[in-house]
């Protein structure tokens, strides 16, 4: 792990567990970690002299035949450090891709993550190609069978990755008329949101009775997850767990799963799951919001802190964060493991949800008893008139609420 020495308050020993975390989550066997301070990036190898021998010393020893270096490389670096180790080089960003490369469950899913490798591809590809045209004095226009080949590349890939747009639209102008219909027939959507291995999944299964997977492994969950629920006072809500973020998602991954995370973008309130026993969740926490804005969701979007992991704080630390989470009113303290604090957690979200709720006067035909059951369901009905072919009702009901209720049937 190169270290920059500009960790914006994250734990180095945090960091390098998560790197070996992730190359877990692909199956690979982690047999040493090192961490080096990198004062002056080097262009050629990342690293320095010495530190480029007591990797290549490091690899050697272990019979390593993969060396994961946890921060972006340039193609000339990665093939410099293959080079000097004799072992596979992939950085950070290959790495995030290759999980969610065997991750992906649905068609979907799938096309998302070939799009990003292929963007990604690309890139590189860029890259090494204006390298090379330096190498030759700056005048690409003068050709030769390198360029020739890369050219030939880029425009496979580039072809390939028009062909993935148009599919995966095709798929998501699909799953956009399931959309449709379920906010015709619509209840709020809340979003399970966080850093990878938060316990959203944990905290789903809880809230919903279901058993999606959830396990300590980064990025367990790729495909979103929907339930409908009921809450204090509340008929019906639908609750969707995601995909977990991490630092330094790679963009081509945001940018591929913008589609997915619509769920996210639409949502009435978002619960933003924290682990805050890690060392790191004040940082994890920034992240989260970074990719939040990065993917189009509004700061006006309703938000809740779901403070998790509470039971893995003991007794000071554990009192703390209760009375930090008390004095705070968009913060709840729970452990989705143990269930405290999840009661609380329900009341709270309920409350949120039923907040805005305002006063509305209503007119139906008489006959529309599809429309008076709607009401009756999503608020509060506190009178009704009946008067020859109309009747009229006044309801207490969300906003959201009201606006769903008259594109019905549209
Ligand atoms: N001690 C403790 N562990 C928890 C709690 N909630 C979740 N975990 C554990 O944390 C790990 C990750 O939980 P998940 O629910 O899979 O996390 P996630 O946020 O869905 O993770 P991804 O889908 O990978 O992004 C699992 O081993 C859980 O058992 C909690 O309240 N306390
Ligand atoms: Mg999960």
């Amino acid at each position: 792990m190169p270290d920059f020495g500009k960790g914006e308050g994250r734990d180095p020993d945090a960091r390098l567990e998560e790197a070996a975390g992730l190359a877990e989550a692909i199956g690979v066997n982690v047999e040493e970690r090192l961490h080096f301070r990198i004062r002056q990036p080097k262009p050629a190898t990342l690293f320095g002299k010495g530190q480029v021998e007591q990797i290549a010393d490091a690899v050697r020893q272990a019979e390593a035949e993969l060396l994961i270096v946890d921060a972006a490389i340039t193609p000339v670096q990665q093939k410099n450090l293959e080079d000097e180790t004799k072992a596979k080089v992939i950085d950070r960003t290959g790495l995030i891709l290759e999980i969610f490369g065997e991750r992906a469950a649905t068609a979907e899913g799938r096309l998302q993550v070939e799009l990003a490798h292929l963007d990604y591809q690309a890139g590189r590809l860029v890259r090494s190609w204006t390298h090379l045209e330096r190498q030759r004095g700056g005048f690409g226009f003068l050709g030769g069978p390198g360029e020739t080949q890369i050219e030939a590349d880029r425009r496979l890939i580039r072809d390939r990755m028009a062909r993935l747009r148009r599919e995966l639209e095709q798929v998501s102008r699909t799953r956009g008329l399931h959309r449709g219909r379920r906010q015709r027939a619509p209840w709020p959507v809340i979003a399970l949101v966080g850093y990878t291995n938060a316990g959203k999944s944990t905290l789903f299964n809880r809230l919903t009775g279901s058993d999606v997977m959830a396990e300590d492994l980064l990025f367990a969950t790729l495909d979103p997850t929907l339930r409908q629920i009921g809450l204090p006072g509340i008929d019906k809500v639908i609750l969707s767990d995601t995909v977990g973020f991490v630092s330094d998602l790679p963009t081509q991954l945001v940018a591929a799963f913008k589609a997915t995370l619509e769920e996210v973008v639409s949502a009435d309130l978002l619960i933003h799951v924290r682990d805050i026993a890690h060392p790191d969740s004040e940082a994890q926490r920034a992240d989260v919001e970074a990719v939040l804005a990065e993917i189009g969701v509004a700061e006006t979007t309703p938000r809740m802190e779901a403070w998790n992991k509470l039971d893995l704080l003991d007794g000071e630390a554990h009192d703390a964060i209760l009375a930090e989470a008390a004095r705070r009113e968009d913060v709840i303290a729970l452990s989705a493991l143990s269930g405290e604090g999840v009661d609380t957690l329900q009341a709270a979200v309920a409350a949120r949800l039923t907040a805005g709720h305002q006063r509305y006067s209503v007119t139906l035909d008489a006959s529309d008893g599809a429309g008076a059951a709607w009401l009756h369901q999503h608020g509060e009905v506190l009178e009704q008139n009946v008067e020859g072919e109309k009747a009229t009702y006044e309801v207490r009901m969300a906003p959201g609420d009201m606006e769903r209720f008259h594109s019905r049937g549209r």
